[in-house]
């Protein structure tokens, strides 16, 4: 059953894009001139995300939609655990990572962690955008978000409705590429559209073309700042967990652990029961957040529960 022109191959010669919407198989395309072109992609094989780098083309003359034919390699990726324990990309080629929370909904710190220790594992930098800060900090945040600075992390205190604050964080977002991340609710979207006012349109174009319509933040999209800097928004997820590493590759994820480590006296320690553990030593002396201890804690349970129902993952085994 010959379909037309299914034999032709791509179009030469193919343009190059960013990925800057993706639902299932449509796609939002950016081309050089920050023109937005509605794509398709080429092939069953080929699985877009928000932010790929792409190589797209008209199939046929006079059409109203581009084909990606090629996607080129990701460097850094945001990555998330599916409930079947596989590492699902959720955004290519970012830089940066702000993880948002604010006073309502009431901020899981432990959510955030998750996060920062995502980014330490790909290599990006990440900062903690505290939001709605007009109504205040609820208890506990300050100490926080205090822990949070003295650990190096950057944290912004703004607010999508009133000026102080996010100037900070465009300041922050220029020469990045950035994804707002964190609870359903704490103002991504809105910070986006306090960002670039022209956000809210154009995230309403996309949403029509790849189909929806609907209102909150179904997929991430991709908007340039015109402060600089690149801003993608993303789907608030009620419990974010990261693909983790092997167990004894935890600690990485979370710097004060990662330093105190060296002190412990044997050297595969997981920093629970061991004797002579320099991290427990911290925590009991208070060096070390107790409960950034309890985070990590949580995650090494979490590559433990992976090694036992997924075998297969266990450092030394053939990957996958
Ligand atoms: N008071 C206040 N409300 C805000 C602020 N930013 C967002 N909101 C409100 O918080 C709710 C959730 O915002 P939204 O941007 O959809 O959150 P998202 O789910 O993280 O994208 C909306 O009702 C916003 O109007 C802020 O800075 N101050
Ligand atoms: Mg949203
Ligand atoms: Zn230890």
């Amino acid at each position: 059953m010959a379909r037309r022109g299914a034999t032709a191959g791509p179009p030469a010669p193919l343009a190059a894009g960013r990925v800057v919407a993706s639902h299932g198989r449509q796609l939002m395309v950016e081309d050089g001139a920050g023109r937005r072109i509605a794509c398709r992609l080429h092939g069953r094989r080929l699985a877009a995300v928000c932010g790929d780098e792409a190589r797209w083309g008209y199939a046929h003359a006079g059409e109203s939609y581009g084909t990606v034919y090629e996607l080129l390699p990701r460097r850094h990726t945001l990555e998330r655990l599916t409930q079947g324990g596989r590492a699902e990309v959720v955004v290519a080629n970012l830089t940066q990572l702000v993880a948002v929370v604010a006073p309502l909904p009431v901020p899981d710190w432990f959510v955030v962690d998750r996060y920062l220790a995502a980014a330490a594992w790909c290599g990006i930098h990440a900062l903690i955008a505290f939001n709605k800060a007009e109504l205040g900090l609820p208890p506990g945040a300050a100490a926080e978000l205090d822990g949070y600075a003295a650990l190096g992390v950057a944290t912004v205190r703004c607010s999508a409705r009133a000026a102080p604050g996010i100037e900070d964080l465009a300041a922050r977002l220029r020469g990045a590429v950035s994804v707002l991340v964190g609870q359903s609710g704490a103002g991504k979207s809105s910070l986006l559209n306090a960002l670039a006012p022209e956000a809210r349109a154009v995230t309403q174009e996309i949403s029509a073309a790849t189909e929806e319509g609907r209102h909150t933040t179904t997929h991430a999209v991709l908007h340039r700042l015109a402060s600089g800097g690149d801003l993608i928004d993303s789907p608030g997820v009620r419990d974010y967990a990261p693909p983790v590493p092997a167990a004894r590759a935890v600690a990485s994820g979370f710097v004060e652990i990662q330093g105190a480590a060296a002190g412990c006296r044997f050297q595969d320690c997981l920093h629970l029961q061991e004797p002579g553990c320099a991290v427990r030593a911290a925590v009991d002396a208070g060096a070390i957040r107790a409960r950034r201890y309890e985070s990590f804690r949580r995650l090494l349970a979490l590559a433990r529960e992976l090694e036992q129902r997924f075998p297969e993952r266990r450092p030394g085994s053939p990957r996958r």
